[in-house]
């Protein structure tokens, strides 16, 4: 078993108990790790991020989970990432070596009020539930409201659509605050966030089906870092830009990232390929966690070295 204190790594969890589980994770490693509000959702839970820092403006990376709520494993991945980051330092000579040259953010629960929603209320919840005046639907697509191509191919103008864009781009709190935050932060170099379900290493764009500058790069990259997944327990990744692996989607938040400027940005689609789709039996967190880490560590590897 994978216990921190009394965190059991191998269950799903309520918002209470991660954020619980984050104060642990700071309370252990008090000169690595601390927790940073960078705003809060529609419905006021705090959005808290983990800084992994050794000390000085160091450039970063972000990572974020949870964006859909229904995507259990990726909250569940994240903050086991979050403590083998956080007890790797001074251990792992990879973790050492990039937190010497990088910072990390991470943040776990990208959409508290949706988590909760799905875990009381509706498992296949998606989007966030803010409430728009004049319809009888609640929540946007946090990941198609992003200023890239927004309104595109791939997005819903109808708020009561899994795949709703919401009103105008960047008009949700939760997606705003994370702007702000990387735009204010100014040194981001890498923007990393974690889907489920498909098993996919993905990299833009969603919006166009046109390639990226940097496509070669990135393409090398997520390859790479795919080997490396797969070297653990042979879970087979599918790698490519968005548009060509799954299908064209606008208003996704690692092509707003990329334009903004952040080179290395990537989606993964974690496990499975369907067989429990977002109903990832709990026995599978952490097999999923730690080939995940594989492929996240080698994709840090390389923007430390760039
Ligand atoms: N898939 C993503 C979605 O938002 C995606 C795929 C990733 C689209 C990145 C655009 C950008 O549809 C899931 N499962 O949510
Ligand atoms: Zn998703």
């Amino acid at each position: 078993r994978e216990r921190n204190g009394n965190f059991n790594f191998e269950a799903y969890h309520t918002l209470e108990e991660i954020s619980q589980a984050m104060d642990n994770i700071v309370a252990e490693h008090p000169g690595l790790v601390s927790k940073v509000n960078i705003g809060h959702s529609f419905e006021k839970r705090p959005m808290d991020v983990l800084k992994f820092s050794t000390g000085g403006d160091k450039p970063a990376i972000w990572l974020d989970a949870g964006i859909h709520a229904r995507e259990w494993v990726t909250q569940a991945t994240a903050l086991w990432t979050a403590n083998k980051i956080a007890s790797g330092y001074g251990n792992d000579v990879s973790i050492t070596s990039i937190l010497d040259m990088m910072d990390i953010f991470l943040l776990p629960v990208t959409n508290p009020d949706g988590y909760v929603f799905s875990q009381t209320k509706n498992r296949m919840w998606r989007k966030n539930r803010s409430r728009i005046p004049g319809s009888r639907c609640v929540g946007v697509d946090l990941n198609r409201n992003w200023d890239a191509g927004f309104g595109g191919p791939g997005a819903s103008q109808n708020p009561c659509s899994d795949s709703y864009h919401g009103p105008q781009a960047t008009c949700e709190v939760e997606v705003k605050s994370i702007v702000n935050f990387i735009q204010s932060h100014g040194r981001i170099k890498a923007f990393i966030t974690l889907h489920s379900y498909s098993q996919l290493l993905m990299f833009p764009f969603g919006y166009t089906c046109t390639k990226p500058d940097h496509f070669d790069e990135l393409n090398e990259v997520a390859q790479k870092a795919a080997r490396s997944l797969t070297s653990l327990h042979g879970t087979k990744y599918k790698v490519g830009s968005i548009c060509s692996v799954i299908y064209q989607a606008s208003g996704g938040s690692i092509d707003w990232s990329y334009d903004y400027g952040i080179k290395y940005s990537f989606a993964f689609e974690l496990r499975d390929t369907g067989r429990y789709g977002f109903l990832l039996p709990a026995n599978q967190i952490l097999p999923t966690a730690k080939e995940t880490w594989l492929g996240l560590k080698t994709i840090m590897e390389h923007v430390r070295d760039h």
